[in-house]
């Protein structure tokens, strides 16, 4: 016989607020760990879902499952990704508000998983009549094609995120999705050129390689030989296996097409990623210090699959033209230059591709009329990473991770302790880690990090990574959170050289290595590269680099500014929605089914602040209502407030539940709102209400049944 979803369900606490030991850490990690060898991933703490990745597929997903979350309320059944789902979808719904789920945590945890069910749940729930199914095929075929150009095969994860995405869903009146919106940020683009030991470039050089038809690729002149291309080759063998690469581009080409992209579209695509490969092996010697250009063959094809004249592209990556007041002056290049303007070439091009196709997915998912609807956000970013040698794309990542917790301190822990002060509701405050002191020696204007490396990119004279460092170091000497080699104590000193500082994060130390700050931040692609792209045939590759580029007197923001500006407008956008939240947890280091590694747990748990989540939740109020909105809603339940209470709308309310004989430790009534205490009070009242509908729509529809 089949089990139900709770028989399913009978080990620890399913709310770790429940544990009689709430304090304790232990009594924490030792529930997670009894539900995890029982194949539980999921726990609550309150309404935020802890999801510890099992690593293996589980039989908990699917159709049969969504239809047993449907309808239902949170403490109803089981924890899991689709009750979360529901739940912010009804208050979408039922209340009108914007909603945005929030996934979080460490590389491999499991987040582009859990956002992938989280989409799959609202597909299946929504427009039972099939009136949008265009809308949602779209939506769902975005992911298989971001996947192959933004994730990569890293050591941490073989389906590694290694850009950040926000998507919006839109929802009309019936609550079904009639649009979307992505947005994507700062795609680790050096990723392109080289990769470490071990690691792979994004999916879609191996996938093209593997999976496209011969017609194709002699198109794009291209062997199957992965070995042969020099962007890619250092994976080595075996890299690929279990990564299913051929089966992977049909699904790629197919979901382009769902997407709207006509042929010639994806045309275009690929021979933009075929071009890279053949950019990377055009290889560059030195004639009497000056930049030659060698293996015609790639020149021509790059040229070709671009659309630029083949001696325009070979001038183009061998001398640099600068305007120089009013004079053109073009110099040749030596061999290292030469290598860097073709590797800055192939990143750009790739990094802009990514982006157009972000663009082009968007207009396809734009909603066919244009009218007040309801958005739901789903938020996926890469996770904290630590790797044995941390550059400046772990700096980004770990900074926009700091932004992500901060943004859950804000919402969890700090708005509700403050809210509670402010309603007069007594209350023991929670101490936690506030990482705001991270984000300023990040962001601080003038004295953090990013403005340093800003000063230093464009300050005029002899600069390096290592000025910058030294200049770093300089300032930030006193802060608790960044140590450079002078302060470091002897155990830190023996891990790091002169050219590296690491800053203890919130999750954990970090080690960064300065070379290539300066570079990447500046992001350079010199003028006569940007011009040829800029009047290619490839349409796309085109458009990629426009002429208004080039007549900009501006000069452009660096990476990390950008990327600053664009984290701090995703802030906004998710401060101004209802969050939920979605705690991902990665139970050992090595992607392995079965294994619970309880000292990486507990760090988790620890830098996560989930213990303090913890208390606060424990010691405060899991629902709250405006007077008047609760009045509104259940003024039904009691005669005294039905159907119009004359007083106010506090001592409507406190008529009411007296009526409905609340006991005093379950409620208290604030300034402007009523706190109830566990969910499940509310539950029963919201229960009630419904039958209560029920029976007040029964009774109309009699009365006008006997009208008629
Ligand atoms: P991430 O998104 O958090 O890492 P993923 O969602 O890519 O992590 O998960 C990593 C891998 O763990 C997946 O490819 C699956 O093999 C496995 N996995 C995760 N969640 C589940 C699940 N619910 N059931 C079964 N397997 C799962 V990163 O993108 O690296 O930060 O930048
Ligand atoms: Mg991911």
């Amino acid at each position: 016989m089949e089990r139900s979803l709770h028989d399913r369900d009978r080990v620890g606490v399913q709310d770790s607020v429940l544990l009689d030991n709430y304090r304790s850490d232990e009594a924490f990690l030792e529930n997670l760990r009894k539900r995890f060898k029982e194949n539980i991933i999921y726990t609550y703490i309150g309404n935020v879902l802890v999801s510890v990745n099992p690593y293996k597929q589980l039989p908990i997903y699917g159709q049969k499952t969504i239809e047993e979350y449907r309808n239902t309320h949170l403490i109803e059944n089981p924890p899991h990704v689709y009750a979360i789902t529901e739940a912010a979808y009804t208050s979408l719904i039922e209340e009108g508000c914007d909603q945005c789920i929030l996934i979080s945590g460490e590389s491999g945890s499991g987040k582009t998983e859990a956002s992938k069910k989280v989409l799959e749940y609202i597909a299946a729930v929504t427009d039972q009549r099939g009136q949008v199914q265009p809308v949602k095929e779209k939506l769902l075929q975005c992911n298989p094609v971001l996947e192959a150009f933004g994730n990569a095969k890293t050591t941490r994860n073989d389906n590694s995120s290694r850009f950040g995405k926000y998507m919006d869903i839109e929802f009309n009146n019936l609550g079904d999705p009639v649009g979307g919106n992505i947005l994507n940020y700062l795609l680790e683009k050096s990723r392109v050129v080289s990769q470490s030991v071990g690691e792979r470039n994004f999916h879609i050089f191996y996938q093209l390689l593997e999976g496209a038809e011969q017609e194709l690729m002699d198109t794009l002149h291209l062997t199957r030989n992965v070995g042969y291309y020099n962007y890619i080759s250092k994976a080595g063998k075996g890299s690929g296996d279990g990564m299913h690469d051929a089966q992977r581009m049909k699904e790629v080409c197919n979901a382009m097409t769902i997407l709207g992209l006509t042929a010639r579209e994806q045309g275009e695509i690929l021979a933009i990623v075929a071009s890279v490969l053949h950019l990377g092996n055009i290889d560059v010697t030195e004639e009497q210090g000056l930049a030659v250009l060698d293996n015609f063959a790639h020149i021509f094809a790059a040229a070709e699959l671009l659309g630029c004249p083949e001696n325009v592209l070979r001038s183009s990556l061998t001398h640099k033209t600068i305007l120089a007041r009013g004079d053109i002056v073009t110099t040749p290049l030596d061999k290292e230059t030469a290598v860097y303007a073709r590797d800055a070439l192939a990143k750009a091009v790739y990094d802009r591709l990514f982006s157009w196709l972000v663009q082009r997915f968007n207009k396809s998912l734009q909603p066919q009329r244009k009218s007040r609807n309801r958005l739901m956000g789903i938020l996926d970013i890469y996770g904290f990473e630590i790797f044995r040698h941390n550059s400046f794309e772990q700096f980004c990542i770990n900074y926009c991770n700091e932004k992500l917790q901060q943004v859950f301190i804000k919402l969890t822990l700090q708005s509700e302790q403050e809210e509670y002060l402010k309603e007069g509701i007594e209350w023991e405050p929670v101490e936690y880690f506030d990482n705001n002191i991270i984000i300023n020696l990040i962001e601080e204007k003038h004295k953090g990090i990013i403005p340093l490396l800003d000063e230093e990119c464009l300050r005029p004279g002899e600069t390096s990574d290592l000025t910058f460092l030294e200049k770093i170091s300089e300032q930030l000497t006193q802060h608790k959170h960044f140590i450079d080699h002078k302060k470091a104590d002897n155990k830190t000193k023996k891990k790091m050289s002169r050219e590296e500082f690491v800053l203890v994060h919130y999750a954990g130390e970090v080690t960064y290595d300065v070379n290539g700050f300066l570079d990447k931040n500046n992001d350079l692609l010199f003028r006569d590269l940007r011009e040829m792209m800029s009047s290619t045939t490839n349409t796309i590759a085109r458009v990629l680099f426009p002429k208004s580029e080039l007549e900009s007197k501006k000069r452009p923001e660096t990476a990390i500014t950008q990327f600053k500006n664009s984290l701090n407008q995703l802030m906004s956008i998710l401060m101004s929605k209802e969050p939920s939240y979605i705690r991902c947890i990665k139970p050992n280091d090595f992607k392995q089914a079965g294994v619970f590694s309880d000292d990486i747990i507990d760090h988790q748990v620890k830098y996560l602040g989930l213990m303090e989540n913890l208390r606060v939740r424990r010691a405060g109020f899991a629902y709250r209502r405006h007077y008047e909105q609760f009045l509104q809603r259940y003024k039904s339940l009691c005669p005294r407030t039905w159907p119009k209470y004359e007083g106010t709308a506090k001592e409507g309310v406190r008529v009411l539940i007296q009526h409905l004989g609340y006991q005093p430790d379950e409620y208290r009534l604030g300034a402007t709102k009523i706190f109830i205490r566990h969910a499940k009070t509310l539950f029963e009242i919201e229960d009630a209400f419904q039958s209560k509908k029920h029976e007040l729509v029964t009774i109309i529809q009699a009365k006008f049944k006997a009208y008629v």
